[in-house]
């Protein structure tokens, strides 16, 4: 027979599927359907051939994999879009050009679901985790019903259809539909059956579905479950290990009955779970028919007075929003991957996640409870493409869209009630206000009490529990926090009043894209500074970068636009913390360090250090913290200190006298280093990983007379190209104030939305192409002092500078003075002296805060020490080129090219005292300005070296306030001695 309709605009949840129910770990058998179906692709609806493609599988048909993206598997191309709609706002329709997927296999029913369903009132579900993003779903040729909520869970029953042979399942799915409208959250647009297909068996008299919520009271330590099972006759409830061994009564077949009260079973004295103590008990519902087991976490969330906590005890989340995203795979979800993802972030003091947009496969919640986060649990909804007509006829205020907006938040919070990780539902994101949110929150709040009930899209915060922003101003969230403290105004609205109460978090802030996010610390010591303030979540774990391979067979990494889309919202999906293959980004590194579970305070006579702890629930027990103290690189003294300190306190340790420095100033550096690393192994990192680190660093800076014995043979000045060390210096030293942008620089950041971003502003004032004028130059056979004029075309904006050149036994002296000239408008990008070396770069060892990059606003993750950089760690592989690669505070640096080495080392005497940022970088800043992908870079040739005397911050002006005004370089003068050598 050939289907009925496709109806892709009709407005409403599916239909002919089950209510939803919690999802559960059982003995019942089931059968996958994952594997290699058959799939053909029609443009349109229009174009779907009237044939008979549900009679069998006969036919000229391709094949494609479940779960799987067609579009990301030979079928079309994929595409990316944020907030703009790929097709006209026209609810509830799609544009006729809307590619039509079929899917189709054959199977046998596996013998021992057969077993089961041939016991009168058993059944077989047939269940969907993911179809993207409607699907009418058919069976030996009867049509069961539609699924709309791409990321939800949708069964049907098959029981009467289902044969022990030769059945026929058919998926017609569409890339757009009435669901779109529901579903315009910021990445790639991949149709398809993304999760996995699966047939279960529900025997007669087992347990269809539970709500087991496991309490934790503080005060007495003692836990309770309340227990709700969907069974007909009584069910056993089983922990084990607490000797709970108990009979209760089901709430009846089908879905709990949540009108019904639970049955209450105290379970004595528990452990309690948390993010820090993610301790689980195993517990097993049994009736004669059917075994069930849950993981069970007993924990109480409550918010009261403005402040949330966890067990009574206030927490922090230190949070990222995470988009499933594998780069091969879309959205497909991998055990492997999802487990690579907690780890980092669990090794990067990460203990909490919204799981933004959408409620994730369903793995990803028992892992979360098993390796301990926090979760913000986000229903499948956003129609962020209102904004566009400024929210006329958003959904959220239409009644029509009621029914859907509430299938989805019940199907959300049904599969995962279970799970002690969740502590917040979150109603979507970015879906404006209106009745449809209210009524979600009104269902929420009538089913499950045990959680708090997040939402951004409506600052009256009137159907919430917490207070949730995104990418406010550092004045913004001060003045949230301040508010808390003090008396509501007598004239404040109802709604303000009580906002004011609910505890506040940042459920997006340091937008990670490029070289980002600058500021996070600022907005850490807010969160860390006002009680009420929860904790933030930066935007966003990891880049959506799409992997294809070029004729060569060349692996290569795209970002919107790459594939011919009309409408796209270029690199703006590559914003994440981590890259699509989980190479650290620097902004991961800081992060964790701002974030990090203990501060150090090393006061600055060494006597004593304070021992913040920063974890919610735990002392420092499982820590091990050793000193060490560094002199010009090497290692003087060592040791392990005693510290206790309980969660949220503060403790004060003296520390041992060979710790503290001499009087006797450094060469280079003095350098205190504290680490808390852990003991013993967990399941996220192994012993010894270092959550925590502090240092009080004394740095000196040698003194270098001038008119040290000549060497004139090694220093020929007269030489083009001349010698620095060993290298071959191709393009001379000379004053740079430019940076090739980075995405933060290429934006208008929303403290200066009437100015143009940075990278323009730059541009406009010509500082990318400056032109230099010899004023003058006198030398000698050891010396050579040129006066420099560096101006911008058409502008009369320069700088000056003198350029005193000496050769000393060892090397060469610069000093350098330098001195704006004219109007300077604009702030600079940086200030600095740039040179290039012949062959590409190889390493880089330096003296001064690393190993990673650090900008002026990103400068948490580094330290002081004796690094070693190799060739590939130089820069960052932005998927779009950009600045990348600063070490900063460097007193004492060697840079190694294919054909030679130079060392530079800071003197005394100059404006400096911090030290200069060195940039090593295989490609001259104009060729990573107009590079679009990081694959279209040449081959390296040569060393771009830069020693910068100032660079700017970075900020988070492509979503959020630019670079804060400290971090700014406004035109200065300056100067700067240095001594270059051979290595
Ligand atoms: C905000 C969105 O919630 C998120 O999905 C993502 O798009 C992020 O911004 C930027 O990458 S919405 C933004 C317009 C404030």
């Amino acid at each position: 027979m050939s289907a009925a309709i496709f109806d892709v605009a009709r407005i409403g949840p599916g239909e002919g599927s089950e209510p939803p129910r919690s999802r559960l770990r059982s003995d019942a058998p089931a059968q996958t359907l994952d594997g290699t179906w058959q799939f053909r692709l029609s443009a349109s609806v229009l174009d779907i051939p009237d044939d008979t493609w549900l009679d069998g599988v006969a036919g000229n048909w391709a094949e494609l994999g479940v779960p799987g993206h067609w579009n990301l598997n030979g079928f079309g191309l994929p595409a990316y879009s944020n907030v703009q709609f790929p097709f006209p706002i026209d609810p509830p329709h799609p544009p006729d050009r809307n590619p039509i997927g079929d899917y189709r296999r054959t199977f046998e029913l596996d013998p021992a679901l057969e077993t089961v369903a041939a016991v009168a009132d058993s059944r077989i579900l047939l269940r969907f985790d993911g179809v993207e993003s409607a699907a009418d779903v058919f069976l030996n040729g009867a049509r069961l019903g539609s699924t709309r909520g791409s990321r939800l869970t949708h069964e049907f029953d098959v029981t009467d259809l289902v044969r022990p042979s030769g059945n026929v399942i058919g998926v017609r799915v569409a890339k757009f539909s009435d669901a779109t409208y529901l579903e315009n959250q910021d990445m790639w647009w991949l149709p398809g059956i993304f999760r996995s297909v699966a047939l279960l068996a529900r025997p007669a008299g087992g347990i269809d579905d539970a709500f087991v919520t496991a309490d934790y009271d503080p005060t007495t330590g003692r836990g309770e479950l309340a227990v709700r099972v969907a069974t007909d006759g009584e069910v056993r409830v089983r922990i084990d290990e607490l000797g709970i061994d108990m009979v209760v009564r089901g709430t009846g077949p089908g879905i709990v009955d949540t009108t019904l009260a639970p049955a209450l079973i105290d379970a004595g004295e528990v452990s309690p779970w948390s993010a820090e103590t993610p301790r689980l008990y195993e517990a097993v519902l049994s009736t004669a028919a059917e075994r069930v087991s849950l993981r069970v976490g007993f924990r109480r969330v409550a918010s009261a007075g403005g402040i949330l906590t966890v067990n009574g005890r206030p927490v922090t989340l230190r949070g990222v929003n995470r988009h499933e995203h594998d780069p091969e795979h879309g959205r497909v979800h991998s055990e492997a991957l999802a487990r690579r993802d907690i780890e980092l972030m669990k090794q990067h003091n990460i203990n909490a996640v919204r799981t933004s947009h959408y409620p994730p496969h369903p793995d990803f919640l028992d892992l979360a409870d098993e390796y301990g986060l926090y979760l913000i649990d986000e229903c499948d909804l956003e129609t962020h493409e209102y904004e566009y007509v400024e929210w006329r006829g958003n959904p959220s205020t239409d009644p029509t869209w009621r029914e859907a907006f509430l299938d989805r938040i019940r199907r959300t919070v049904t599969r995962d009630r279970n799970h002690a990780a969740v502590i917040l539902w979150s109603l979507g994101n970015e879906s404006g206000a209106g009745s449809n949110i209210t009524a979600m929150a009104d269902w929420v709040r009538g089913h499950d009490p045990s959680r708090l009930i997040h939402y951004e899209g409506d600052w009256s915060s009137r159907d919430v529990d917490v207070y949730s922003r995104m990418y406010p101003s550092h004045e913004e969230v001060r003045r949230i926090g301040e508010e808390a403290l003090h008396p509501v105004a007598f004239d404040a609205t109802a709604d303000e009043a009580r906002r004011r109460g609910l505890p506040f978090i940042l459920c997006e802030f340091g937008h990670a894209m490029g070289n980002s996010p600058g500021g996070t610390k600022e907005y850490w010591e807010l969160v860390e500074r006002y009680p009420r303030i929860a904790g933030a979540f930066v935007w966003e774990w990891v880049e959506h970068g799409i992997a294809v391979r070029d004729e060569t067979g060349r692996r290569l990494i795209r970002y919107g636009g790459d594939f011919g889309e009309s409408v796209h919202d270029h690199n703006f999906v590559i914003d994440g913390l981590v890259s699509a293959d989980r190479e650290l980004r620097p902004g991961l590194v800081d992060y964790a360090a701002i974030i990090a579970p203990v501060v150090f305070e090393i006061a600055a006579d060494r006597r004593e250090a304070a021992v913040i702890n920063r974890y919610d629930h735990i002392d420092l027990s499982h820590l091990r913290v050793q000193w060490r103290r560094e002199r010009d690189g090497v290692v003087v003294a060592e040791g392990e200190l005693e510290v206790a300190a309980a969660a949220r306190e503060r403790s004060v340790v003296a520390l041992p006298s060979e710790a503290r420095d001499d009087r006797r100033a450094p060469e280079v550096a003095d350098v205190l280093t504290l680490e808390a690393a852990l003991r013993g192994e967990t399941s996220w990192a192994a012993p010894g990983h270092v959550v925590a680190r502090g240092q009080h660093v004394r740095t000196g800076a040698p003194v270098r007379e001038d008119g040290t014995a000549p060497a004139a043979e090694l220093f020929d000045l007269r030489a083009r190209p001349f010698v620095l060390g060993t290298a071959r210096v191709i393009d001379p030293p000379r004053l740079g104030i430019w940076r090739a942008p980075t995405d933060n620089d290429r934006a208008a950041g929303w403290d200066e939305p009437d100015l143009p971003p940075y990278a323009e502003r730059w541009a406009t004032a010509r500082m990318d192409r400056m032109l230099t004028r010899l004023r003058g130059r006198e030398r000698d056979d050891v010396a050579l002092t040129a006066w420099t004029r560096d101006g911008t075309p058409s502008y009369d904006a320069a700088i000056d500078a003198v350029w005193s050149w000496r050769a000393v036994e060892d090397g060469l002296l610069l000093h350098l003075d330098i001195e704006p000239h004219g109007p300077w408008e604009v702030d600079w990008a940086r200030l600095g002296i740039d040179l290039t070396l012949e062959g590409a770069p190889v390493g880089l060892d330096f003296a001064g805060y690393g190993p990673g990059p650090s900008y002026p606003d990103t400068d948490s993750g580094v330290h002081f020490g004796w690094h070693r950089v190799g060739a590939s760690d130089l820069v960052t592989p932005h998927v779009r080129p950009q600045e990348s690669g600063s070490r900063r505070g460097v007193r004492d640096a060697t840079i190694r090219t294919e054909t030679g080495a130079v060392r530079v080392r800071v003197l005394r005497g100059g404006s400096t005292d911090a030290g200069v940022a060195v940039t090593v970088s295989p490609w001259d800043r104009r060729t990573l300005a107009d590079t679009t992908h990081a694959s279209l870079l040449p081959a390296p040739t040569a060393t771009h070296l830069s020693i910068d005397i100032a660079q700017s911050g970075v900020g988070t002006a492509t979503c959020g306030p630019g670079v804060l005004p400290r971090y700014r370089v406004p035109a200065f003068a300056a100067s700067v001695r240095l001594l270059f050598s051979p290595a």
